[in-house]
């Protein structure tokens, strides 16, 4: 008894330690993904207004020592325009279909 629960308590450990390796890597991008939008969506409310995006350009801006100018803003309005869709706010689908098409075209 005691030699099968050491056994077993070692394949657990090394099976631990296999998993720990990869797990990350899988579902990496769709989990920053889903911080990104949950930093945009500041009321969590599972949409992302143009206001909330506004807020969340101007913060970074902010951490980074930038001036958040009106050239910076029309631009976050357009980026804000193409990923809502026109409708004034969009999901966490919506912001990953922008990033899955945006990805095709070298950005910069
Ligand atoms: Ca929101």
């Amino acid at each position: 008894m005691k030699r099968i629960a050491l056994l077993a308590s070692l394949a657990g450990a090394l099976a631990l330690a296999a998993g720990g390796a990869s797990a990350g890597e899988h579902g990496d991008k769709a989990a920053k993904m889903e911080a990104k939008f949950a930093k945009l969506d500041a009321d969590s409310n599972g949409s992302v207004s143009e206001a909330e995006y506004i807020a969340h350009k101007r913060a970074w801006h902010a951490e980074k020592g930038k001036e958040f100018t009106a050239d910076a803003e029309a631009k976050a309005k357009e980026h804000f325009a193409k990923m809502s869709g026109g409708d004034g706010s969009f999901t966490l689908a919506e912001m990953k279909e922008a990033y899955s098409k945006d990805g095709k075209k070298s950005r910069g």
